[in-house]
């Protein structure tokens, strides 16, 4: 058994303007390629097999680094495609967009929030919406890690994460990290999150 790399529900230019498709087509074919391919070499290496993702980073302090790092990028990556779409951006729907006023007080705050997490991640990392115990709450982690993580300081069922990674957007934006956080609430799958948000 092995992970496979999932193929995008959309072309490389479709999220353009916000984000370029050069950047799109290196951040799947190489970055979570190369998660991808790693991570199925250090659970053969490990003889871990049988097991989903979830699992497999709900008790990843049992693991080697190898298995942390890749297993976050696989499994990262996997939910930052799904919660883009070139039909994305507005508002928050449905129930997820009541619970984002319910909770930060307007979507307006919201965004300043997830912003600043997004921005003020040292290095590499990830900013995220999570759901724990029915609440939403903002967070960031470093590296790969994710809010799934038994090592993670910041835990719960992940809604929506925005990769910080300098590979994720140097191409367009350069050392400009604030441009591109304000570029991704235009392509914000609000209808998968919801999706996420009832599951
Ligand atoms: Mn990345």
């Amino acid at each position: 058994m092995s992970f496979k790399l999932p193929d995008l529900k959309y072309d490389y230019n479709a999220l353009e303007p916000y984000i370029d498709a050069q950047t799109m087509e290196i951040h799947h074919t190489k970055h979570h390629g190369g998660y991808t391919t790693k991570l199925n070499a250090a659970l053969e290496a490990e003889n871990v097999s049988g097991k989903s993702i979830e699992e497999i980073l709900g008790s990843v302090s049992k693991y080697n680094m190898g298995i942390r790092n890749n297993g976050g990028g696989y499994f990262n990556h996997n939910l930052f495609w799904e919660i883009m779409s070139p039909n994305g951006g507005g508002n928050p729907t449905g129930d997820i967009g009541n619970a984002i006023a319910e909770t930060f007080g307007s979507y307006d705050k919201f965004k300043d929030e997830f912003a600043n997490a997004a921005a003020t991640r040292f290095g590499s990392g990830w900013a995220w919406l999570v759901k724990e115990n029915g609440k939403l709450k903002i967070g960031s982690t470093p590296n790969q890690d994710n809010p799934l993580m038994d090592v993670s300081d910041f835990k719960g069922q992940p809604l929506l994460g925005l990769d910080v990674w300098e590979h994720a957007y140097y191409l367009k934006y350069q050392n400009r990290r604030p441009e591109y956080i304000d570029a991704f609430f235009n392509v914000i799958n609000w209808d998968k999150v919801n999706e996420l948000f009832k599951g």
